[in-house]
């Protein structure tokens, strides 16, 4: 009980932090207590990004008021008549507004919520018009011209952005009738089924040409720009009740391939996940891959035989590597990149030891703890709220992330990320919830942590939970 009431109250201190200065604006910056804006969610700065990925979390944890505030804001706020949107990354505002929004719809059956999702994701779908179907990253949302960020490799697309679709997708379309989004994933999913990966021994680049489906760069990462490729694998098999056979052949097939060339072991015995760079390992990890160990994890126990000791094994075994990564630090809060060379055993050094209120270790203590009960995640799920209160918590207004993980008393970087409130703090709450609250055979999270409910009834599916049965969904 104290875990669960101590976990809403870091909530509501986020939130409140957030009404209090930022109200509409896409995030809370906690120490000079005005709004912060990025790039990623439209030129202007009131596009409410931490409004709508606070939602579902607000309501699983019972802040009722809190949660009507909210739905309010989005009822009369969020449209294209008042808000000016202009260039977006198609990523970000599918998991976040359009993953958000189908959750609040899911958890509540408010027909409100299933509007608003369908207006947003229409207005992405110009990014698909290429000859492959594979999205451009960024897109217009007032006129629908789309491009490519230029840095990312000749104009490619990204892996992780381009794979992370299909459960927002899929389900707008179930619950709306409206097919489109659907096809766009089966084009989609077909150009990159038919893509040659030889070169690269099975492993997947991160960069890929939307006009030729030519590769790009030859990187290879579980961490950024590949990560939630692979999670959406596994979890459009797991959202389609298991019956997306097309999508378990292709986690399977992919995370083979990453496990059996990246897959390392350090000088102290800790499993982590290299990069490859044009067939180079480089031996380091980054905190968003740490996610690796939940899915790895999610996947064995519910592949079965011949996956289900190995995958488990390693989702275990990375799970271990990543908190290390936070044992390690002065601040007990781990780093961006951690490395493995004669030095370094799972540390991060300047510039790359800051922690930005990242949610993939407390996602992988949250699903591990689900999956084996070992009392071990919630131990060490303690410790991150621990040192969240020490570290992070800025009083009177929210929480921080952090310039440098190794110091004793580390600066704030004063940014309240998005994700903190609708991932870090809703995965901890969970971690320290019962089973039945969003049981994992009846709700997907979407990689910003987003549930969406399991579409088909599966024979061994558990007694569902009256506080989140989905209804009213057609
Ligand atoms: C979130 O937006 C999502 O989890 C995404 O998949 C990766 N990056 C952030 C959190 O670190």
């Amino acid at each position: 009980m104290l875990f669960i009431s101590l976990d809403s109250q870091m909530m509501k201190h986020a939130w409140d932090g957030y009404v209090k200065y930022a109200w509409g604006y896409h995030e809370l910056r906690p120490i000079s207590r005005h709004g912060h804006s990025s790039s990623l969610f439209g030129d202007f700065s009131n596009t409410g990004v931490t409004i709508v990925d606070s939602l579902d979390t607000l309501y699983i944890m019972g802040l009722m008021d809190e949660f009507q505030r909210a739905r309010d804001w989005i009822e009369h706020n969020l449209d294209f008549k008042k808000l000016t949107w202009g260039e977006v990354s198609v990523f970000e505002i599918n998991i976040r507004f359009v993953g958000g929004l189908l959750s609040c719809f899911a958890l509540t059956g408010d027909r409100m919520f299933r509007e608003k999702a369908l207006l947003i994701a229409e207005r992405l779908l110009p990014a698909f018009d290429t000859p492959t179907g594979i999205p451009l990253g960024i897109v217009n949302m007032e006129n629908g011209v789309s491009r490519n960020p230029s840095w990312a490799s000749e104009g490619s697309s990204i892996l992780s952005e381009l794979g992370t679709l299909s459960l927002e997708f899929n389900y707008l379309s179930d619950v709306t009738g409206k097919d489109v989004f659907r096809q766009k994933i089966q084009k989609l999913t077909g150009t990159i089924k038919r893509l040659d990966r030889h070169a690269d021994g099975g492993l997947y680049p991160n960069f890929i040409n939307p006009w030729t489906g030519d590769w790009g760069d030859r990187h290879v990462s579980m961490g950024a720009f590949g990560d939630s490729f692979y999670e959406y694998l596994l979890k459009s098999w797991l959202l389609s009740g298991r019956q997306d056979d097309e999508a378990r052949l292709m986690y399977i097939d992919a995370v083979e391939a990453a496990m059996s060339k990246l897959i390392q072991v350090s000088r102290e015995g800790f499993t982590y996940f290299a990069d490859s760079n044009s067939g180079r390992l480089e031996h380091k990890m980054q905190h968003l891959a740490c996610f690796s160990g939940g899915m790895l994890g999610l996947g064995g126990f519910y592949l079965g035989e011949p996956f289900k000791r190995r995958h488990m094994a390693m989702g275990k075994a990375i799970t271990r590597t990543c908190r290390e990564s936070y044992n390690r630090s002065t601040s007990q809060l781990g780093p961006e990149t951690f490395r493995f060379n004669e030095q370094l055993e799972a540390e991060g050094l300047e510039p790359e030891a800051a922690y930005l209120l990242r949610p993939e270790v407390v996602e992988s203590y949250f699903i591990m703890w689900r999956l084996t009960h070992d009392p071990i995640y919630r131990e060490w799920g303690w410790d991150v709220v621990l040192a969240l209160e020490r570290h992070c918590r800025v009083e009177g207004a929210g929480y921080s992330g952090l310039k440098n993980v190794n110091e004793e008393k580390p600066v704030k970087d004063d940014v309240q990320q998005s994700f903190f409130l609708a991932e870090t703090l809703k995965y901890l709450y969970l971690l320290f919830s019962d089973d039945d609250v969003l049981p994992l055979d009846q709700w997907v999270f979407n990689t910003e942590a987003h549930p969406l409910p399991v579409s088909l009834p599966i024979k061994d599916i558990s007694t569902p939970n009256p506080k989140f049965v989905f209804r009213d969904q057609k």
